[in-house]
Parts: C-alpha cells; sequence; structure tokens
C-alpha cells in the first residue's frame, strides 16, 4: 500500500482513540442512561411480589433496554465498526433478584434467508448461490440451501430432484430463523453450524438486490467467504487481519487487499462499510419472571419487527 498521508494516519490514530472503545462508551452509556429512564418510565407498586407485578415490570425493564439501545446504537452505527455482536449484562441497577441483558447483533454481517430469492438484473440469485457457498465452507450440504428455497417460495415444485422439500413447505417468508428447523434436513446439528452466520430479515424480503448488503467489516469468515467461488479462507482471513488494524471504508481500499482486486468487481452480494440494520435482545428478569423483548432495527430507528415473549 502507497505510504498513508498525514490525515489517514490522523484518521488511523482517532479510530483507535475513538471507535475502538464505542463499544464500550455504548454500555457505560445504556447504564446510566437506563437508570434515569427506570426512573421516569416504571412505576410499579414494589410492596407487591405477585408474578403479575414482576412480568410488568420486566416487560418495562426489557422496553426500556430496547429504546436506549436503539437510540444509542443510531449514533454508533454513523462510524465505521469491526464489532459484530455485542452483550451488555446489566446487573444491579434495578435491586437484588432484578437482571437485565441486552445483546446487540449486527445483521448486515449475516446471510438474510428471506433474501434468497431476490433476483440481480440477470435474473440471477445470488443470495441463494451464496448461502451454497456459506454452506460448502461449513462442510454442510449446499443442496439444502435449495432445500431453503423451496420452503420458501410460492410453487410447490421441489428443485432439483430434492425430494420432501416441499413436503408441508410454509411458501412464504421466514418469521423467525426456529422455522427452519422444519425444513428436511435441517437438524439439530446443521442449524447450530449455520445460524451464526444468517438471519431472518423481515423487512428486506420484497426488494432488489442492491438493498441486501454484507458489510464488510462485520461479516465473519464463513460468510466472507460466502461472497464468491473464488474467496478462500485464506483470502477472507486476509480481509480480517486487514480491518483490525483500521476498517474498510471504500472498494479502493478492499481491492488494494492481495487477491481482491479481481473479485471486487464480481462478488455475489452487494456490500457495505457500515452497518443499517440491527437485531436487539433484551431480557430482563424481575424475582426469576423473564420477559424478552426481540427487535430489527435500522439506523433511522425504524422498527421492522418486535416480539415480546
Ligand atoms: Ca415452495
Amino acid at each position: 500500500m502507497k505510504g498513508r498521508g498525514q490525515t489517514e494516519d490522523k484518521k488511523i490514530r482517532r479510530w483507535e482513540d475513538g471507535s475502538a472503545l464505542i463499544i464500550t462508551v455504548l454500555i457505560v452509556t445504556i447504564l446510566v442512561a437506563l437508570v434515569v429512564e427506570f426512573a421516569y418510565e416504571v412505576y410499579i407498586d414494589t410492596s407487591s411480589l405477585s408474578n403479575w407485578a414482576n412480568a410488568q415490570k420486566a416487560s418495562l425493564i426489557a422496553k426500556s433496554g430496547q429504546t436506549l439501545s436503539a437510540k444509542y446504537l443510531e449514533e454508533a452505527s454513523k462510524n465505521y465498526n469491526t464489532e459484530n455482536e455485542v452483550e451488555l449484562p446489566v446487573e444491579r441497577d434495578f435491586g437484588p433478584d432484578t437482571k437485565l441483558t441486552i445483546k446487540i447483533e449486527d445483521a448486515d454481517a449475516k446471510i438474510n434467508i428471506n433474501s434468497i430469492l431476490i433476483e440481480n438484473l440477470k435474473g440471477e440469485t445470488l443470495h441463494l448461490t451464496a448461502l451454497q457457498k456459506l454452506f460448502e465452507s461449513l462442510n454442510i450440504n449446499p443442496k439444502l440451501a435449495l432445500a431453503i428455497a423451496d420452503w420458501i417460495d410460492t410453487n410447490s415444485e421441489p428443485r432439483e430432484g430434492f425430494s420432501g422439500s416441499e413436503d408441508n413447505a410454509k411458501n412464504t417468508y421466514l418469521s423467525t430463523l426456529d422455522e427452519l428447523k422444519l425444513i428436511k434436513g435441517i437438524d439439530k446439528d446443521v442449524f447450530k453450524k449455520i445460524s451464526p452466520y444468517i438471519t431472518v430479515h423481515e423487512d428486506r424480503t420484497r426488494v432488489n438486490h442492491f438493498d441486501t448488503l454484507i458489510n464488510i467489516n462485520t461479516a465473519k469468515l464463513p460468510v466472507l467467504m460466502s461472497l464468491h467461488k473464488d474467496m478462500t479462507e485464506a483470502l477472507a482471513q486476509r480481509i480480517i487481519d486487514y480491518r483490525e488494524t483500521s476498517p474498510i471504508e471504500t472498494k479502493g481500499q478492499l481491492s488494494n487487499i492481495n487477491g481482491m482486486k479481481e473479485l471486487v468487481a464480481v462478488l455475489y452480494l452487494p456490500i457495505s462499510f457500515k452497518s443499517s440494520n440491527f437485531r436487539i435482545t433484551a431480557r430482563a428478569t424481575v424475582n426469576e419472571i423473564t420477559r424478552i423483548i426481540e427487535s430489527d432495527v435500522d439506523t433511522s430507528m425504524r422498527i421492522q419487527f418486535w416480539r415480546e415473549e
């Protein structure tokens, strides 16, 4: 790489000083803000020990966790970042026997299962091709990706003689990742292997090919490998090594990585350098009663999915 100018050096130093600590700042800010939020929003008769009251309290604490995570995520995601998952245990803030954990996952680091039927301008389903390559990298039969496509597509014709893939198929988009377990061939072991690298994102189901991005700075090794048939483990590892020093900000920088020059223009999936889609899981427990709220949010604070259990 050509010598970096002073500005660039400065930029890197600034990143190291600032963005490298962004998650820490996020945690501290959420901790502080949660206490304030809690004091304002939650008024529960604490003398009551009933399960109902505990559940209500847990629900409100989880909701507070959601609100604040989304708010601070909006700020944090303005920077280039290489973290793809963070779990924040928030203890002691709501008194004894009360616990809150917040998990933030980068959805743009993963392949969206609901995108595998999207066609590009040439009519190719490259998300599906990428999913097959992902399975290959994980030593899983790549044909299982076709079974998933059959499960989602509206017709009842099994692909390439993949028998049983249309039996009791949902024939529409998935609502949760767990639904994959219903598909023939996806047993507990397969699910465990694939689930860290895939997501089910509801809002990106019927949009076009270019709206579903993979963040090159946060995608894990098997997801990077899924981006092209020629993306070897060594090459994907070089991307990871590079971004550990300094996040990648442009396609030009990505091309500078040895072996990437030819691939950048022909990757299966469009790529990004910052993430815009996240899943937040807030888990609150009050006297052994737990409430979990999951949501998909984007950086414009739009909630695309919300589930409480
Ligand atoms: Ca089908």
